[in-house]
């Protein structure tokens, strides 16, 4: 396709069919503050790397849908933050016909992925039912896509700033099959545990491309949501952590943010008040997650 442009790696990997995994450009625009932003996706890099895997970050560049992206496009991205639109399944067509860059969530870099035909990718945290949602409809177009697009997204859960009740409804209306590696139990994020089920429980990387090398061979459309725990020695105090979303919810909610915006004002506003320790917890979760994607890449 001529809007797609794949970096030299990426294009190679591809044709010699060797495992490749997508990375999302949200996270480092929006998802936490320069410079860690910039050394995270990096790191993110060398690790899918060290792991087997070649890296696939994803966004749109003057116009252009960018997999895999040179360390300065990685350096633009994260010094210019939310100065970068956040491009969601909407947002691309708008954005590319524009000549514009875009920032991509999880729905958008799943999208590039499909095209590009890289079955795996690596994240922090999907987007899902907001709380208040009976109310607002707030849906987040990733659900949509792991509903239609065939990709397995590796997360560590969805933050609480979510109803993850829902957001396990929807999924299951939307036919997602909720993978838990090593556990029962749907992780949140910062913490390893919701207190929901997922739907199955997988221990090994090649069990888990088994079920996605099925889905695939028997022609069942959409995405695999794999969850990984954060590990033990990053996870975070439940009730403190608890109590900063909920403050956050609320500061959002009484300065009436909506739509596109609500989730990166979450994420800043929590960044905010817990300081260096969730950063922490985030990178080191995202990493795992990165580790984890390569590992069923290879198994791929
Ligand atoms: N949740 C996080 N970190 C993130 C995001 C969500 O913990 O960086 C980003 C992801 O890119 C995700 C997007 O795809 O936010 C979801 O936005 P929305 O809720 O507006 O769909
Ligand atoms: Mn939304």
């Amino acid at each position: 396709m001529t809007n797609i442009t794949y970096s030299p790696e990426v294009a190679e990997a591809l044709k010699n069919g060797r495992p490749v995994i997508a990375l999302e450009s949200t996270i480092i625009s929006h998802g936490m503050p320069y410079p860690q932003n910039v050394e995270t996706a990096k790191n993110c890099e060398r690790i899918a790397r060290e792991n087997g895997a070649v890296p696939a970050t994803c966004a749109i560049l003057g116009g252009k849908l960018c997999v895999g992206l040179t360390d300065e496009q990685l350096e633009y991205l994260g010094r210019s933050g939310a100065k970068v639109a956040k491009a969601s399944r909407r947002d691309i067509a708008v954005i590319a016909a524009r000549g514009g860059d875009g920032a991509l969530t999880v729905a958008g870099t799943m999208i590039l992925a499909s095209m590009a035909g890289i079955k795996v990718f690596a994240t922090g945290g999907i987007g899902g039912v907001h709380r208040g949602a009976t109310e607002t409809m707030d849906i987040s177009a990733d659900l949509e896509e792991l509903g239609r697009t065939n990709v397995a997204v590796v997360c560590a859960g969805a933050k609480s700033i979510l109803d993850i009740g829902l957001t396990l409804e929807y999924l299951e209306t939307k036919g997602v099959p909720v993978i838990g590696f090593g556990t029962e139990e749907m992780p949140a994020f910062y913490t390893r545990s919701s207190g929901f089920g997922v739907d199955y429980r997988m221990d090994s990387p090649e069990e888990i491309a088994a079920a996605i090398r099925m889905k695939n061979e028997l022609g069942i459309k959409g995405g695999t949501l794999v969850v990984n725990p954060v590990p033990e020695e990053y996870s975070m105090d439940k009730e403190k952590i608890d109590a900063v979303i909920e403050a956050a919810v609320e500061k959002a909610n009484s300065l009436g943010i909506k739509g596109k915006n609500i989730t990166p004002f979450l994420l800043a506003e929590i960044k905010d008040v817990t300081g260096g320790s969730s950063l922490e917890t985030n990178i080191a979760l995202v990493y795992n997650n990165v580790r984890l994607a390569a590992k069923i890449a290879n198994a791929l």
